[in-house]
């Protein structure tokens, strides 16, 4: 992010030193003009040669021609030793592009001149919800309230009725009254917000027959009727009552839902196991037998008319029994349904497959979509259900969320619920995939899968704290006009995955009870102080573990005859599940209250903008900043994962400004130094937060910003990733906004955190459209800056022929003399799979080296430091050793990067892993998945001599755990890598410089 402009003649001077200087922190404003250079690509743009930047502009642009020639870089290499040093002295942000706005020429400690902000400069917002403690309750396993509906009425046999409280698999017991029962237990946890799993009928048993290989719809997920209560949970009048009554306690009841899928009623008469079929191998018929793609349809009123018999890969058969057990009686045409087998659970299966079975809805079709909406619209009219959480949403194709999406919210807002709220289960933890279901899908909200993954790591795994860093940053993926990641829910565990007090107690094998509360409670401090609204899984809050996910995970609270239950051993307590476990003296229930009163007591805890601020390299502290846009007072939080406690100096917006403890066991007073860095000491797996006793400054002036060239995002070409450089370190919210040629600006979103960028969603326009952006910044006092305008291209950009890496480190590469842009000896390898050029260097001598990125072997097009076409040399001090290039044609950037110390284990966990002989897939752990490192090349290699044909998946994890990993681009935690093969020998190759991994 910083960097200096090119060519900057230091000895100019400004034709008109009486022109108002505006400075930025720390500058005093009588500087003597001599000390300023000139930026040679804005004229009038004068930059301050000290450590901090002060910025000049002058009225009027100086004439550049003869002053400033368009450098080769061969003449501009080497730098000039003055500039050099200039290079090594400034610290200040980029500043490449045109004058500045006179609102960023204000003279340091002048009253602002009453200057109308810009309109387009927004709050980020927050929209939906960003305080609700949500508790997600399984109705069956929570409380029993009454026996009279333990069999839904079927019965005796548990094969017929699903009851058997002795079996993990079938329905236990408890019901929406035993819910009812326990509000006083609920709330008490500071809980304003409960989640119920699925409470429609279900088809009550499912499976062949047999009692070992049929299990009951105790979960809610195998639903027949929509409109109905299940009768093992209670009455729709008991429903009712629920809500009128937790209500009337401020707390909110959110539906679990499905638009998916039913129950698994429907049949193929040619198959029992159902293997998908793709719309490649059979395409659709309508009913007269024409082929059609159901694509052209989606998303608009039209379909055509179908016919079992003709239309589908199979044929859908419903047993006579249940000709009409489905509800809405729409839901009994199998026409409706996608009829192609099960999902694998990618590419196409992942949207038109039956999950495990269930019949899969033809989503695409308007009757589906509409039928669905007014499903749900009635229980919002007839109930005030406050909000949907809805499952399997990655199952359903885009089409459908844009229309339900906003119908069904518009709907509830007419009904008078102001606040409804929708979230999506997106089982994902890629923010490039999760965050396109909240902007180009317009729903309000997913859970959040990447926090859960990252929590873990680090308040269970002990990973390095800038893994939470790293997570954070990516935040702006979600920001868009209408939305962003202030209001996702977040969660530890759930389910299907497991609870966290099972992930604490296997990843710290032999560990104390004490240290698996220590680290249970970080996690939950982690999750109510960081942004999203947290979510508690019922009985997480009595410590229980399990074996592992599904109906491991789904204790009940009540006293359990399930004997895989009796034998968990249960965080923070004595108790079994032999008796009841609603102990409000827990030490998890009594941690998870206070943390709820703490938020509720300070909500900039909660909807605060979240500010990164430190993260260790290791295990230690991470520490983030909230601060409430209106109130701007700052809070520090300050989490250790470290068994050790750790001292850090957290950097903040404001010198001098004392802090008083609100949360955590350390000094009660502190005050940041003169660098605005508050030193904090945080005791072993604990949290620490400190409430600033002062308001931020008012803002003198908005600061200057600047766009940097907007690229294509790394791994999704349907979005342009735009970064603003703001220069200024006070609290600012940006808004970036797009125009194609000939409309209107459009706000794309507000940013509240550094770096300021958001991920604009391009997918309705061609490859190859311009795109202009802009960015407006508003100030704590109202002011506003903008930045010139600056164009993107949509899509991925056409790579060169070659790049090389030319500078002074090619006559060590074996070139004939350095600066030699045809060097073959440096040119770089286009890895597809990335979108990235690498060369691999596996031992350079120690050094200090400059170079650039030459397309195409010659210097005619050639990027230097930022990706600046013909700008300054890259600089890399080497200590010796392997060393790896990369340059990425989107942003035009060339790096050099170095391993750190080698790993003991690298593995590819993904998709294959089930091909290469693991137990199953996505296993960091299996054996057959490991790579090993090749001393002559520094590089981990796993060679498969036949890998079987198909669309695989994977990222590379170290020390055969999630804790660290690494996915498109070597990014941490970054998106799943995907490539398609097409059979035969693949060798993967792993750089631990880069963290890329290649297919060879
Ligand atoms: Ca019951
Ligand atoms: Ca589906
Ligand atoms: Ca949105
Ligand atoms: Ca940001």
């Amino acid at each position: 992010m910083h960097s200096i402009p090119e060519d900057a003649d230091a000895g100019a001077q400004c034709p008109f030193p009486e022109f108002p200087t505006r400075t930025a922190a720390n500058a005093s404003s009588n500087e003597h003009i001599a000390d300023f250079f000139m930026s040679r690509n804005s004229p009038n743009l004068w930059i301050k040669k000290t450590q901090a930047l002060t910025v000049v502009t002058c009225p009027t642009a100086l004439s550049l021609s003869g002053r400033f020639p368009h450098l080769s870089a061969r003449s501009s290499r080497p730098a000039l030793p003055h500039q050099r040093r200039l290079l090594g002295r400034l610290a200040a942000v980029v500043l490449t592009t045109a004058a500045l706005t006179v609102t960023a020429v204000l003279p340091a400690g002048a009253a602002p001149a009453a200057k109308k902000p810009d309109p387009a400069a927004q709050h980020s917002i927050r929209g939906g919800v960003s305080d609700q403690n949500f508790y997600f309750v399984m109705a069956d396993r929570f409380n029993n309230g009454t026996t009279t509906n333990d069999d839904g009425g079927l019965g005796a046999d548990p094969m017929v009725s699903g009851f058997d409280p002795t079996r993990k698999g079938f329905f236990n017991g408890g019901d929406l009254k035993g819910l009812q029962d326990r509000l006083d237990y609920i709330q008490g946890l500071g809980t304003n917000a409960l989640w119920l799993t699925p409470s429609f009928k279900n088809k009550a048993v499912q499976g062949d027959g047999t009692s070992a290989n049929s299990s009951a719809g105790y979960h809610g997920y195998w639903v027949t009727d929509f409109t109905q209560i299940d009768p093992h949970l209670g009455t729709n009048a008991e429903l009712k009552t629920l809500i009128d009554a937790a209500h009337a306690r401020g707390m909110k009841v959110y539906f679990d839902i499905i638009t998916n899928h039913t129950a698994d009623v429907i049949q193929y008469q040619e198959t029992q196991s159902a293997p998908y079929i793709s719309k490649e191998t059979e395409p659709y018929r309508t009913a007269a037998g024409e082929v059609f793609d159901d694509r052209d349809y989606a998303g608009t009123q039209d379909f055509p008319a179908l016919d079992p018999a003709m239309s589908f890969p199979y044929t859908p058969v419903v047993p006579a029994a249940e000709k009409d057990v489905k509800v809405p009686s729409w839901l009994n045409d199998p026409t409706l349904y996608h009829n192609r087998g099960n999902t694998n659970f990618a590419g196409e299966d992942s949207l038109y497959g039956d999950f495990f079975g269930l019949d899969d809805l033809f989503t695409e079709n308007p009757t589906v979509v509409n039928g669905m909406m007014d499903i749900y619209k009635t229980w919002i009219r007839d109930f005030g259900i406050d909000g949907f959480r809805i499952d399997t949403m990655k199952h359903v194709n885009d089409e459908f969320w844009q229309q339900f999406g906003p119908q069904v919210l518009s709907y509830a807002k007419e009904q008078g619920k102001d606040e409804f709220f929708m979230f999506g289960e997106v089982f994902d933890t890629s923010k490039s995939i999760t965050s396109t279901f909240t902007t180009r899908n317009k729903m309000q909200a997913v859970l959040d899968f990447g926090f859960q993954g990252a929590a873990r790591s680090f308040a269970s795994q002990g990973s390095k704290a800038s893994g939470l860093a790293d997570f954070f940053n990516g935040d702006d993926w979600y920001t868009d006009a209408d939305s962003n990641v202030y209001q996702l829910p977040t969660f530890l565990g759930n389910h299907d995955m497991g609870r966290i007090g099972t992930f604490i107690a296997q990843d710290n094998v032999g560990a104390s009870d004490a240290e698996l509360v220590e680290r249970d409670e970080l996690a939950h401090e982690l999750m109510y102080f960081s942004r999203g609204n947290p979510v508690i899984y019922y009985g997480d809050e009595q410590g229980f573990t399990g074996a592992g996910g599904d109906q491991d995970s789904r204790q009940t609270l009540f006293a359990s005859k399930v004997q895989e239950y009796l034998d968990d051993d249960l965080l923070g307590t004595n108790a079994t599940h032999a008796t009841d476990n609603f102990d409000t003296g827990h030490p998890l229930y009594r941690k998870i209250s206070e943390l709820a009163a703490l938020t509720a007591e300070h909500p900039t805890l909660r909807t605060g903008a979240q500010q990164n601020r430190y993260a260790a390299d290791d295990a230690g502290i991470y520490a983030f900043s909230r601060i409430d846009a209106k109130d701007q007072r700052e809070y520090i939080v300050a989490v250790n994962n470290s068994e050790t406690a750790q001292t850090a100096a957290i950097p903040t917006y404001e010198a001098k400004q004392p802090f008083n403890l609100v949360y955590g066991d350390a000094e009660a007073h502190a005050k940041t130094d003169a660098q605005a860095k508050l030193n904090v000491t945080v005791p072993p797996l604990s949290a620490v937060v400190y409430e600033a006793a002062g308001r931020l400054a008012k803002s003198k002036a908005a600061p200057a910003v600047v766009l940097k060239k907007p690229a294509t995002a790394a791994g999704d070409a349907s979005r342009v990733k735009v970064t603003a450089d703001v220069d200024g370190t006070s609290f600012y919210e940006v808004t970036f906004q797009s125009r194609t040629a000939g409309g209107e600006w459009q706000a794309i979103g507000t940013d509240d955190n550094a770096p300021y960028q958001v991920f604009h969603d391009v997918s309705p326009l061609e490859a190859g459209t311009s795109v202009e952006y802009r960015a407006v910044v508003l100030d704590n006092r109202g002011q506003t800056s903008a930045s010139e305008p600056r164009s993107g291209v949509v899509g991925e950009p056409t790579q060169p022929e070659t790049v090389t890496v030319a500078g002074s480190i090619n006559a060590e590469l074996g070139c004939v003399e350095d600066w030699q842009p045809s060097c073959e000896q440096a040119l770089m390898t286009y890895e597809p799979t990335h979108r990235l050029w690498q060369l691999n260097v596996p031992n350079l001598p120690a050094g200090s080296y400059e170079f650039k990125a030459a397309l195409n072997g010659t210097w005619d097009e050639n990027y230097g430091a930022g990706g600046e076409l013909d700008g300054a040399n890259v600089v890399f001090q080497h200590s010796g050793g392997a060393v790896t290039f990369l340059y990425d044609h989107a942003t035009n950037v060339i790096s050099a990067a170095v391993p750190g110390q080698q790993p003991a284990a690298v593995s590819v966990p993904g998709s294959l892993n089930s091909e290469l002989g693991c137990a199953g897939d996505w296993m960091p752990d299996c054996a057959q998945a490991q790579l090993t490192l090749d001393t002559v090349d520094g590089l981990w290699k796993l060679s498969v001599p036949n890998l079987a044909a198909g669309s695989y998946e994977f990222k590379a994890a170290i020390n055969n755990s999630w804790a660290e990993n690494y996915g498109l681009g070597g990014v941490p935690n970054g998106s799943n890598i995907a490539v398609k093969h097409d059979g035969g020998p693949v060798t993967f190759r792993y750089d631990p410089a880069s963290h890329l991994v290649t297919l060879r």
